[in-house]
This record gives structure tokens, sequence and C-alpha cells, in this order.
């Protein structure tokens, strides 16, 4: 049993409520300190991995204060906070983000310039918490930022992943993935508190508490401890510091002295092992679900040690259960964290004792659900028998749910057992799925889509019968959102002093509709020629990046025509490769006089594949095959030039986003739920060549059209291009066709390895209307070089469309969530 003191001097009194030292002398010896007394290190020994660390620590010291701050203050007033669960969260670096919001880059910049360090170098030393796989998991990372910036009450729940996502090496044109051991160094941004640990029940069996219709013990002996630790998220402008509690399964009890004793050496850390594992390792799959036994018992470990740790705190309030939705909304992000609605209805019912309805009440008051994708193959189900297995518990609450939910049902609609199959939360397959979006959907008081197109199809489709049945009220949009701390004060400095100065002050950061203020500018020279030489930086400071990591050599003063995101088939760089074929056909054609009147244009592509998606496997190789061919060909030269960059991360695109031209988001119409990237590249100044998909519509009308080149089909052709499709051989255009060509002729090395890309869409369907989109694609590129000549109107077009942006700012997405669904105020924290 530990103590706590009986009484509380001043001195402690004041810690966590006295203003942060930003003084030099006070820094360089907090500096000192930690580069000493933390790492054993001297200032005649330090390289700049340690001068990182000890700044690191020293940072994270002042940024302490306000955390404790914060957490004593919510306490102090029983603020409602919000809870977001997600199996992802994309950090990236912190350092840099936390120095920008303490507004300590200078004065670190100064401390550590006068040892002869820069402060860019010292940045780079810090690796990516990579905790997630794209979209979602950024998009997650982005939320808590706003909540901190915006002061709300706000947490993030997650897993402490040991292997992040994996480091992707290309090797003879291939991806080839590594292990990320991103906690290989002690990591400033993580604490661990060994007192927060939760035990989590897996397997064993059920026995009712008598008398009791819902009330059941469960027993089992595989139980792991699931410990957190926290990592801290910074607000600028605010004392507010968030937090994202991020569990680790913890096995040090799980050693079996008497095995290790009998000399059975494995036996003795088989429990540690099977423990460990479930913490080891992010699924690498974006977009698409794998069914595996290790996931669900992930997610569950997550889910448990959450929902416990929730009712945990909300208990020293010492308020009734019943208030929980008062004090707590918890946020699903997508399906993954779905387990914790039957979690809290089994912590309420057989730790707690409350009936079915009450607890029921609590839980759907409590949670809402976002969904990330309509894609099929992301869709996440379980099969009964495997749930049953490892969570008995839990399967049985879900049969409940499922029971009073049709019985609604058929008391709404009288006989209508078709209705009932098809939205039953039980599929009726063999064997039987549990469909966690239904579940999710059931269990939540709000359902939003991330963009409004996506928020229409997910009410015409997958929750149509929902929509019937619950009400249109229970579905909404909430728009997707991104930070302008991190996606333009911290990645684009030149941009935003720029901004400032049209606005007057820095405010914008936390107040994105200040922006508009551009527009004033839009005629000034002077400001014109300051925002395209920021931009010229940017350009530059891309190719030395380039150059160091592929030994490509490119000109900054080409068109950078950039597509980053993950490597999937619906997002279609296969379709980019082949336009890129085309080009690179047609400028062969030319004479050199005709060429050297092309625009030179420098495509980049980076991103990651799931290591079992085979096609988009040869997307990669493909682009990396075309590259080499194109950019040792003397005659092409600057003209076009073609880079694959390796190991697309959170930090890569805080390079590439401020230094694009042009940025493609080139879904097929109505696969791209949102998509986050093409707010990013417009909130620095590119223009974005699109399908009419996601968040490109809503970016569209907030700019208008003229700064924006959309093309292609739109979604609601999309089911009668693909049924026709399904019975008809697809005909592609001549430039296509010519694209085909060029790679069985053997251009890009053996043609061979690509005839299953070419089939994909002259033979299986062409399921992404590749040969639909391609001729207007083609239109679209034309037009933008067109525009791209006439370089005044294109940094008019730049500078309107940063001043319209404002509605992608995360903090608007996270006011309306606030608002329309949490119900949670700001709160403002003080001494
Ligand atoms: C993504 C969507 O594909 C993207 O359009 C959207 O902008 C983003 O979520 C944020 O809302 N979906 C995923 O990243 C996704 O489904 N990931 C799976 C790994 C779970």
């Amino acid at each position: 049993q530990s103590k706590t003191p009986s009484k509380i001097d001043n001195v402690f009194q004041n810690y966590s409520h006295s203003e942060i030292s930003r003084d030099a002398a006070t820094i360089k010896n907090s500096v000192v300190m930690h580069l000493t007394a933390t790492f054993l290190r001297t200032p005649a020994n330090m390289d700049s991995g340690d001068a990182y660390l000890a700044s690191a620590f020293s940072v994270r010291d002042r940024l302490l204060q306000r955390w404790n701050m914060t957490n004593e203050y919510h306490d102090r007033v029983n603020a409602k906070r919000v809870y977001y669960m997600s199996l992802e969260f994309l950090i990236g670096r912190t350092f840099d983000n936390a120095l920008l919001a303490l507004e300590l880059r200078n004065e670190y910049s100064k401390v550590l310039g006068d040892v002869g360090f820069c402060l860019e170098d010292i940045i780079d030393e810090e690796r990516d918490a990579a905790l997630g796989n794209g979209g979602l998991g950024r998009l997650a990372a982005c939320y808590v930022d706003s909540m901190a910036c915006s002061d709300y009450p706000g947490w993030g729940y997650g897993l402490r992943y040991k292997y992040g996502m994996f480091q992707q090496q290309i090797i003879d044109g291939y991806q080839v993935e590594a292990p990320d051991c991103w906690l290989d160094s002690p990591n400033p941004w993580e604490f661990p508190r060994p007192d927060v640990t939760y035990p989590v029940k897996f397997y064993g069996h059920l026995v009712r508490v008598p008398d009791s219709k819902h009330r059941f013990t469960w027993e089992s002996n595989v139980v792991y401890d699931a410990m957190a630790f926290d990592v801290p998220v910074p607000g600028y402008g605010t004392n507010n510091v968030g937090n994202i509690r991020l569990w680790s399964c913890k096995t040090n009890s799980l050693f079996d002295l008497n095995k290790f004793n009998a000399g059975d050496y494995a036996g003795a850390t088989g429990g540690q092992v099977a423990a460990q594992i479930l913490t080891d390792v992010l699924y690498p799959n974006d977009n698409t679900n794998e069914g595996k036994e290790l996931r669900l018992r992930q997610e569950y470990l997550f889910c448990s040690a959450t929902l416990q740790d929730i009712i945990a705190r909300f208990k020293k309030t010492g308020k009734p259960l019943s208030e929980l939705p008062d004090l707590a909304a918890i946020q699903l992000n997508d399906t993954h964290p779905t387990l914790g609605i039957p979690e809290l209805m089994r912590i309420l019912l057989d730790d707690e004792a409350l009936t079915w309805d009450e607890a029921w009440s609590i839980v759907t008051r409590t949670f809402a659900f976002t969904n990330h994708t309509i894609l099929p193959e992301a869709m996440e189900k379980w099969p009964v028998p495997m749930m049953d297995k490892i969570l008995p518990r839990h399967m049985g609450i879900i049969y409940d749910i499922n029971l009073y939910f049709l019985q609604s049902v058929e008391e709404k609609f009288p006989g209508d057992r078709d209705l009932l199959r098809r939205i039953s939360i039980i599929e009726e397959s063999n064997p039987q799925q549990v469909r966690m979006a239904f579940l999710a959907c059931v269990g939540s008081h709000k359902v939003n889509g991330v963009a409004a197109i996506h928020s229409d199809i997910i009410k015409q489709s997958i929750f149509n019968d929902f929509v019937t049945v619950q009400g249109e009220d229970k579905f909404i949009n909430k728009t997707n959102g991104v930070s302008p701390r991190r996606w333009m004060n911290g990645c684009n400095p030149d941009m935003s002093a720029l901004i400032t100065e049209a606005v007057g002050d820095r405010t914008w950061i936390n107040d994105l509709t200040k922006v508009k203020k551009l527009e004033d500018h839009v005629a000034d020279d002077d400001f014109r020629a300051r925002w395209s030489a920021a931009k010229q930086k940017n350009k530059q400071r891309l190719a030395d990046y380039i150059l160091s990591t592929t030994g490509i050599k490119i000109s900054a003063d080409a068109l950078f025509d950039v597509q980053v995101q993950r490597i999937h088939e619906y997002k279609r760089q296969l379709m980019n490769i082949f336009s890129v074929i085309y080009r690179y056909h047609c400028l062969k054609q030319m004479t050199p006089a005709e060429r050297a009147k092309e625009i030179s244009r420098v495509v980049i592509f980076a991103g990651k594949a799931a290591a079992g998606y085979w096609v988009a496997k040869q997307v990669i190789k493909l682009i990396n095959s075309v590259a080499e061919v194109i950019n040792a060909d003397a005659e092409i030269g600057d003209v076009l030039k073609v880079v694959f960059i390796p190991d697309y991360s959170v930090t890569a695109a805080e390079y590439l986003i401020p230094a694009s031209d042009i940025s493609q988001h080139i879904s097929t119409a109505g696969t791209e739920a949102s998509g986050t990237s093409n707010m990013k590249f417009v909130l620095n100044g590119g223009i974005i060549l699109g399908t009419v998909d996601g968040a490109n519509i809503e970016i569209g009308e907030e700019i208008g059209e003229e700064q924006i080149f959309f093309f292609g089909c739109l979604a609601h052709e999309v089911g009668d291009f693909r049924h026709y499709l399904r019975f008809h051989q697809p005909k592609p255009d001549e430039a296509l066709q010519t694209a085909f060509d060029l790679i069985q002729n053997n251009t890009f090395g053996d043609g061979a390895i690509f005839q299953p890309l070419i089939d994909s869409v002259l033979r299986g369907g062409d399921v992404y209307l590749l040969s639909v989109d391609f001729p207007s694609y083609i239109q679209a590129h034309k037009a933008v070089e067109d525009a791209y000549r006439n370089q005044e109107e294109w940094v008019t077009k730049s500078i309107l469309s940063v001043a319209r942006m404002a509605k992608f700012s995360s903090d608007r997405s996270i006011q309306e969530y606030a608002e329309e669904v949490w119900n949670i105020e700001p709160v403002r924290v003080t001494n």
C-alpha cells in the first residue's frame, strides 16, 4: 500500500502552476542536466542524437507542467470528457510540434546554435511514431490535436505497438518490408504508468449468477495485464494539453518459475510470448480487413482496458453510473473498437449489477460511431465460433443486443422477414458472422460518414435499412479536417509567415477562418512574389530530400506533380503511371525543338502497399521500372522525371506537401470516403487534379471550380459502367493502348511481369474504370499544363485557394462533433 503525504507544502503546491521558464540560461541548464543525469553523456562527447534527446526531455519538462495542470483542472471542475477510441494514431514527430505549441522554437534554436548544432538537424534525429496505416490513423492524430487546441477535454485511447507501420525498402524496384523498431532508443514522448494496469480475460466459461437474467460470472485463467503509457498532445496557444493513452501488454507475472526450474525454458516464457504478441504489431492493412484471431484479441485487449479505465475515472466523481453519459462521450474510430459496446454492457451488468435496460440506456447515450470506408473488403466481420471461443461473455451479450433489436424491428415492421435477415447483427452465413458495423450502429446514438458524398452513400447502401428503422436523424455527416498546426505552420514556415503578415497576427493558426484575409493581397505584386518564392524554396528543399533519399537529381524549376498515399487499386496509381508512359511516348515522338517547348515535369509517387496485396506491390514495381528507363533517357533529360520516394511517412509528407504544384486525388468516383491529403495540399498552395469524389467535391465548392481540375465519371454513373464492363470487353483509347503496347514491348523490362496489371483492365472487368476515365484524365493533364504556363494566373489560384480553405481545419470538424455528437463544452484551463 503506497502512502500520500499528509500535507503539501508550497514548493509542491506551486510546482505545476508556475510559468514555463523560457530564458536561455535556464533552458541551457536543463538541457545539460538531462544530457548528464538522464543520459550519462557530457557536453564534450555529445552528438546530435544526444542533443535531440536532452533537448526533447527538457521541452517535455515544460510541457508536463501544463499537462498536470490540465488533468488537475478537469478533475476539479468535473469536466465532461470525450474519449476517441482508435486502433491507430499516426502521430509522426512530436519535438518540433511541442516547440511550436510552447512557443519555444527560437529559444531552443539559439541554445543549440550556441553549442554548434542546427535545430533542423536535431529535429531530424526524431523517429516517427507510426502507429497507423494511413488516413484513418492520421485523422485521429489531427483530431486529438484539435481537441487540445480548442480547449476540449479530450483523450485518445489506442495501443502502444512495439513495431509500428513497417519500413518500406525498395530493392530491385520491389517493395520489401522491414520491422519498424521505433522504440529502440528512448522515447521522450511517453510516460509509463505501471500503476494504471487492468486485467483482461480471454476464453473460459460462464456461470450465471443465481436468480439473475443477465448477470454472469466469467471464469477464465487466461488473464493478461494491459498497462498504460501516456503521450502528451500539446495544445497551441492554450494551457490545455491532451493525452493519448496507449496500452501495452505487461508480461512479467506470466513468467513460469516452476517450468524454468524444471529446465523447460521455452515453456517458462511461453505465456509471456503469447501475451506480448498482442501489442507487438500494428496490422498493416489499409481499407482491408483480415479476420485473424490475433487481431480480435488485440481489439478486445484495447477495448477492455479502455472501458475499465473510463469507468474507474468516472467512479472517482462519486456519481451514479446512470450519469456516465453526462461526463463521458466515446467516439468509435471505425469498427475496430466496437467491442467497447459489449464490454461496457458486461461491466455494467456483471460487475455493477445494473439491469439490462439501465445498462443499454447508458451505452447508447455514450457511444457514437464513424464509418471511414465503404469498400466491401474492409467490412469487419468475425466468425461466431471464433468470437464464442475467445470472448464467450461478449458473444452472449451480442446475441441479446441483437435479439432486442430485432424484436423492436419486428414490432415496427411486422412480418418483414427479409428485413430482419438483412439488418441482423448476425449474418446467417456458414459459419455465422458478427457484422461489426451493424453492432456499432445499434449501440451508438449517432453514426457519421467523413465527407458529404460518403455520408450520403452509406445512408443509401450499408445503413439503408437502419435509416428506415431508426430514422434519418441518427445518420449525419462530419467532413474531415486537418490540423493547421502541423500541416501549415509546422511544415510550411515561409508561407505561414506570409499568412501571419496578411492576417496581422498568428491567431489564424487556431482560427482558420482568418485566412480569408489573403484575398486582400492577391493583387499585391510584392506579396505574390514572396508567395511564389516560398513555394520555390519548398520545392528546392524537396529536391534536396529526393536527392538524399533516392540519388535522383531533379530540377526545382520543373512542375512538381505528386501522388502520395497508400497504394491501392481504388486510388488508381496505375492510371497515373499509364499516363506517364503515354507522356513519355509523346515526348519521344517530338523533335528536340518541340520538346524544348514542353513544360518540364517531375512525377512523384510515394506510398506503402499492404504486405499481402500483390497487385499493389506490382504497381510499385511498374512505377520503379518506368522511372528507371525514363530517368536514364538522355534525350528526355529534365523534361520528364519519375520518382518513387521509399518509406512514405508523416515526416516525408511534411517535405512533400508544401512543395507540390499539382497533386493527384484520382480515386474512382464513390470509392474514396473523404481523403485528407487533398486538404493538406490545397492548404499549402498546391492545386489539385482529381475526380468528383470524397472531399474533393467540397474543396471545389469552397475554393471555386476555377481553382481545381476535375475529370472522370460521376459516382452515380459507376454502377452502370461496371455492369457494362462485366459483359463487354473494355475499349482502351489510343493513349491507353499506347501505354499497354510500350509495356508489352518490354520498354520497361520484362513486360510479362506487368501483364496482370494490364489484364486487370482488359480481362478483370476494369472494376476501377481506368479505361472509362483515361481520356478525360489525359485532357485534364493538358488543362493543367495550359494553366501552369500562365504563372500569374497560377499564383492567383494558389493564393485564392488557401484563402478559402477554412472549412478544412480539423478545428471545425471537432467543433461540430462537440456540438452535435458529444455535447461537450470547451474548458479553459487556468490555475
Ligand atoms: C480512410 C479513407 O479511405 C479516407 O478516404 C478518409 O479520408 C480517411 O479514412 C479518414 O476518414 N480509411 C481508412 O484509412 C481505413 O479504412 N483504414 C483501415 C485500416 C482501417
